[in-house]
């Protein structure tokens, strides 16, 4: 694809996006039906009626465009031959919708061979939508935005991070490295939604983010959200991104190699965790 068609592609997600956000909105604190995938990890019907609409809509304005969506609506997980996929995730941040937390997103992301392209982040509950194309920069609601400037993680950073599902307890819960960064950052943020806390780290927000054991729609639209912003996603290693191994680092760049040293110190070297 070239960036055009990227960019009339990511024109059409938003308008996908905003109709599912809409449709996840009517469900918004009204109590709905709360089923488990998992000891903690939640699914609603709107998570599912999200996904329905987004591969219709999807289907029709993109034939042909691969879709891989979290609750297996769509093309299943193989990308088209050339590699393009869009991720789709219905609902990021499905337990906060669940306990009627404003922080959840409807989060779509182009990627070609697990590297991001384009991504749209909406979160209708705060009525911001950010949308990207690498290359041709990242809007939060119409407006221009840019990762932040601030340099130094030591004190001057806000940084955000999440914990997976399946790693409780584990050695890879990420409770040292979210610690660690702690007691030397300005402060850590952790609303629950990969998805969020990308675009935030797009529109300098925040510093930085970091997570492991992601899905790659989890952060397939926000990676490019960053990118686009002028920002660097890289994976825990300093690799380039894949979002399919569900590890990565986002930031303003500024603070990322820091934030990258301090993470695999804390960890006493040992290899970050990878789906
Ligand atoms: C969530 C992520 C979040 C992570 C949660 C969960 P979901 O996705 O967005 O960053 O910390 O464990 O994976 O399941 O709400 O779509």
């Amino acid at each position: 694809m070239t960036l055009d068609e990227l960019v009339e592609l990511t024109g059409v997600l938003a308008q996908v996006a905003h109709k599912a956000g809409a449709l996840v909105l009517e469900g918004y604190r009204k109590g709905g039906a709360v089923h488990k995938k998992g000891e903690i990890d939640l699914v609603t019907d709107f998570d599912l009626a999200s996904e329905d609409l987004i591969v219709r809509e999807l289907s029709q304005a993109c034939p042909g465009l691969a879709i891989v969506g979290e609750e297996g609506r769509g093309d299943g997980a193989e990308p088209a031959p050339e590699g393009y996929a869009c991720y789709v995730d219905p609902i990021d941040g499905t337990t906060n919708f669940a306990h009627g937390h404003p922080f959840f997103a409807v989060s779509l992301g182009v990627c070609r061979d697990g590297a991001p392209l384009a991504g749209v982040v909406f979160a209708p509950a705060l009525n911001a939508l950010w949308s990207g194309v690498v290359g041709r920069g990242c809007l939060r609601n119409g407006e221009p935005c840019q990762v932040s400037t601030r340099a130094r993680l030591l004190k001057d950073a806000l940084c955000a991070t999440g914990f997976g599902y399946d790693v409780v307890g584990s050695a890879d819960d990420n409770v040292r490295e979210f610690a660690a960064v702690q007691a030397r950052c300005r402060g850590i943020r952790r609303c629950g939604s990969a998805a969020l806390d990308l675009a935030l780290t797009a529109d300098g927000t925040y510093d930085a983010y970091w997570e492991y054991l992601l899905r790659p729609w989890d952060l397939a639209g926000g990676a490019a959200l960053v990118l686009a912003a002028g920002g660097k996603v890289s994976d825990l290693d300093g690799t380039s991104i894949d979002v399919r191994h569900g590890a990565l680092l986002a930031s303003n760049g500024l603070v990322h190699e820091e934030l990258r040293a301090l993470l695999s110190e804390t960890r006493g070297g040992r290899p970050f965790p990878a789906r």
